[in-house]
């Protein structure tokens, strides 16, 4: 049995024993999820379907236990051996993204990035970041996040014409307004991202350099996509995501900041770390650190390359043209449907994605031009390229018949159908 594959019905069920017998209204919408789960065909890049073993450790008893501090400096007693599960994933973690200092204790991808900015940044302070229109995340520096009412976020976009980084704009940028922290690393890029570049940025302008590499970990881990962990100062990723590992996020650094960094996790913004959620992340990071892993994020890649080509060919047209990650962003505006008219006529046929904008677009957040999609789900089901054609016909026949309830319908009997064929949580 590969290490992804889940054990089986059998041992699920035992798993939610218990739930059955004497919570049956948790325990029927639980099921209910999973079989919405397995029914359809999960498309926003930022979701997986975790391993066993990261669901054991998720359920274990060490969500039982209070340990404020850190290995060795505990401010509760008894913490002999969670000690020795926050060491694995600790080390675990260096060895598996070449780090310096590794903090596992941030709930998730927003505290990982307020720590990193509590520690080194002061309120008013000037820091760099992407729009979230452009690819960006709520805390790189958006207006309505603590990140843009704390800090003077500056914010770079995209090239009108090609959709993608201009390197040389975000040097003039950061020369002219010499912030202290250039922040690279996006949820919604779907090209490489040129880390070496943005070092060499940061050097030149004396700034710290720090990616949120949230989306792309496992691809970072992997060497799939660049890694800049082992030389940028500061790096932040969820755990959940290319990852596959639990809902949460640690942050990387050089030793020189590690203290800050430390301090600002607990007791800046903190109380007790999840400790269960860090046994998790453990067990996530000993699968990522496999050969097997290694292949399954180079076929997350090539997923999303055979998806975006089978998109183009029929007529779809994708922000930069492509894609070179797991993730691409269609702008459905040709459909005459917004991306909430196409994520609300994708789910009708049991396709999950998510609205988003596009690079200039001239309407809301709320109800943008495109929809974000990506391949992680589906590559963690065992689908290989030539699945994909069957995939991103799915998506065209949908969006090309978003307002025709009666053909909606017929889609989703034909994906229930097809996603019968990769069953995970069985
Ligand atoms: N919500 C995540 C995503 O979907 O990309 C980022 O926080």
């Amino acid at each position: 049995m590969p290490f992804w594959d889940w054990r089986g019905l059998a041992l699920y069920e035992q798993h939610l024993n218990y739930l059955k017998e004497h919570d049956p209204d948790i325990f029927g919408y639980l099921e209910e999820e999973k079989k919405r789960q397995m029914d359809g065909i999960e498309l926003i890049p930022s979701e997986n379907l975790v391993s066993q073993g990261v669901l054991e450790a998720l359920g274990s008893v060490a969500t039982n236990k209070y340990s404020e501090g850190y290995p060795g400096k505990r401010y509760y007693g008894g913490n002999e051996v969670i000690d020795k599960i926050e060491n694995t994933a600790i080390e675990r973690a260096k060895k598996l993204f070449g780090a310096e200092h590794v903090n596992v204790q941030p709930n998730s991808g927003s505290p990982a990035n307020m720590a990193v900015y509590w520690a080194l940044l002061s309120p008013g302070d000037t820091a760099l970041g992407m729009k979230l229109t452009e690819g960006g995340h709520l805390t790189h520096g958006h207006p309505v996040n603590f990140s843009g009412k704390l800090y003077n976020f500056l914010q770079y976009g995209v090239d009108k014409e090609n959709e993608m980084l201009n390197y040389e704009t975000i040097a003039q940028l950061a020369d002219k307004e010499k912030p202290k922290l250039l922040l690279c690393g996006f949820t919604a890029y779907p090209r490489k991202i040129d880390f070496k570049k943005f070092r060499k940025i940061a050097d030149e302008t004396g700034a710290v350099c720090m990616a949120d590499i949230s989306h792309i970990g496992g691809l970072c881990a992997t060497g799939v996509h660049e890694n800049p962990s082992p030389y940028f100062d500061v790096v932040t990723t969820t755990t959940h995501k290319t990852l596959r590992g639990p809902r949460s996020a640690i942050i990387m650094c050089k030793k020189n900041f590690a203290e800050k960094i430390d301090k600002a996790v607990f007791p800046g913004l903190q109380g007790g770390p999840h400790e269960h959620v860090i046994a998790a992340k453990a067990v996530a990071f000993k699968e990522a650190a496999t050969p097997e892993f290694k292949n399954y994020a180079a076929q997350i890649v090539k997923n999303a390359k055979k998806l975006a080509q089978v998109l183009m060919d029929n007529g779809l047209r994708l922000v930069s043209g492509g894609t070179d990650t797991h993730l691409m962003l269609v702008d459905v505006t040709a459909f005459g449907i917004s991306g909430k008219g196409a994520e609300t006529a994708l789910e009708e046929c049991h396709i999950y994605c998510n609205k988003n904008t596009i690079p200039f677009d001239t309407k809301s957040p709320w109800d943008p031009s495109g929809i974000r999609i990506g391949t992680p789900v589906l590559t963690t089901r065992g689908m290989k390229e030539k699945d994909m054609q069957e995939v991103g016909d799915f998506i065209s026949d949908c969006l090309h018949n978003a307002n025709d309830k009666e053909k909606l319908k017929q889609i989703r009997g034909r994906v229930n159908k097809f996603c019968l064929q990769f069953p995970f949580y069985k």
